[in-house]
């Protein structure tokens, strides 16, 4: 598309929206306000390097395909990351996992892992990203091969994990205090019985209490922010998770912490959208990883479906943005792992954005009137209006590639650098 084209097709557009009273220059320069934290598992089907070429991968989450070019080294990694930054508009941040270790080819276990082992992450990133965020990892691990960790009857394993959690926690620590900005650790732990359980509880108060263990060591909160996150099942715990949405809610409030929604751990008619609002009422602040599940919590690309569009929209409602940290959460191994990011991160902008150019006032207004024909009327208006001319005026002026262009940068690179791995 012509600079030209694109130009006129924003001035339409903008006088199209200042009709419904939407001022479009402040949305744009709301949302380049607003990072998403990329997950950096897409990269390499959550295969980490603590082992040199990967880990096996468990913990109730898989990681289905074998497109060639998955990143094989933190080198090709970053490289990729690099890639798919370039083809989103706006400043973002890194979510890195603790198996992401730098450790020069030298095994480090989990309850040793330190900051010194992600400096070279946080030197790389500090040019190019918002900020990191980080994740302790209770998966892929020969003491996690029970399928319990933190709430595991041996109390030497659930002090491991303990120990891994309070390391990840100081490093989420360095990693916010050399950005700037608080790193958000998230804790899921894939704890869980794949057959019907006898004892419910004992399971969840040894879960609470190695997380209070967890969380025993005070750290800045300007550097740190803790979070937990939930689910529902998981492949092979399919009957009883230890670490269950009335859990987390329930630790999150009664401690102060930041609770974690993913959209894949609930029920399939059940959205986080609806969730949003109820938990800034009683969290301090909150984590989305957001995620697309297909019938069951499979980690597909987040695509520009309803669900994705009522969480921009909540999320900008809500006019808690502040408390909102925004990640992306999935794996899918069967495309271009480039373009599985690149697609997510614009979907999630996108979403955003419409959500920016929703004229929310007018909608409580007629809310509160119980005008709810008109309501509907305008919702259903609110669809068709011009958003992706705005959209695509925003990413020229970030200098990022408009519409599909984005796409012709991922091949060549896919036949220059991937096709060669
Ligand atoms: C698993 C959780 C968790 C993981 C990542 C890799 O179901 O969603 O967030 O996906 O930690
Ligand atoms: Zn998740």
């Amino acid at each position: 598309m012509k600079k030209t084209d694109i130009e006129k097709a924003y001035r339409l557009a903008q006088e199209q929206f200042a009709a419904f009273g939407v001022n479009t220059e402040k949305a744009i320069k709301k949302l380049a306000r607003i990072p998403i934290s990329m997950h950096c598992w897409q990269g390499d089907d959550v295969g980490g390097y603590e082992h040199v070429g990967g880990s096996e991968l468990s913990g109730g989450i898989q990681a289905t395909g074998n497109y060639p070019g998955k990143a094989r080294t933190i080198a090709e990694l970053r490289a990729d990351i690099v890639k798919a930054l370039s083809l989103i508009p706006g400043k973002h941040r890194l979510n890195l996992h603790a198996c992401y270790l730098d450790n020069k080819g030298k095994f480090i276990d989990r309850n040793e892992i330190q900051p010194k082992h992600f400096q070279s992450w946080i030197d790389w990133g500090k040019g190019t990203l918002q900020g990191m965020d980080f994740n302790p990892t209770y998966f892929s691990h020969p003491k996690s091969a029970d399928g319990f960790t933190l709430s595991h009857p041996d109390k030497g394993i659930r002090q491991f994990w303990v120990e891994h959690g309070i390391a990840c926690r100081k490093i989420g620590a360095a990693i916010g205090k050399q950005f700037g900005n608080a790193a958000v650790t998230n804790v899921w732990v894939p704890d869980s019985y794949k057959d019907i359980p006898a004892d419910r509880t004992a399971p969840r108060e040894r879960l609470m209490d190695s997380l209070d263990k967890v969380f025993e060591p005070k750290i800045n909160p300007a550097h740190n922010l803790d979070a937990v996150e939930s689910k529902l099942f998981g492949i092979g715990g399919e009957s009883y998770t230890v670490g269950s949405h009335e859990f987390y809610m329930g630790y999150a409030v009664s401690r102060q912490k930041l609770l974690t929604l993913d959209a894949g751990h609930y029920h399939p008619t059940e959205v986080i959208s609806e969730k949003i609002s109820s938990v800034l009422m009683f969290c301090p602040e909150l984590l989305l990883h957001v995620s697309r599940p297909v019938r069951w919590d499979s980690d597909h690309v987040v695509i520009l479906d309803d669900e994705l569009q009522a969480i921009g929209k909540e999320l900008v409602r809500s006019g808690k943005l502040d408390r909102v940290h925004i990640g992306l959460d999935y794996f899918d191994a069967s495309i271009n792992r480039v373009a599985a990011w690149t697609m997510g991160m614009r979907n999630m902008l996108k979403a955003l954005l419409i959500g920016l150019l929703e004229p929310f006032d007018t909608l409580k207004k007629l809310e509160q009137k119980m005008d709810y024909t008109q309501r509907l009327v305008m919702f259903e208006e609110l669809k068709t209006l011009p958003w992706a001319a705005v959209w695509d005026y925003y990413c020229m002026s970030k200098g990022v590639p408009v519409g599909m262009e984005w796409f012709r940068d991922v091949q060549k690179y896919e036949a220059d650098v991937l096709s060669k791995r």
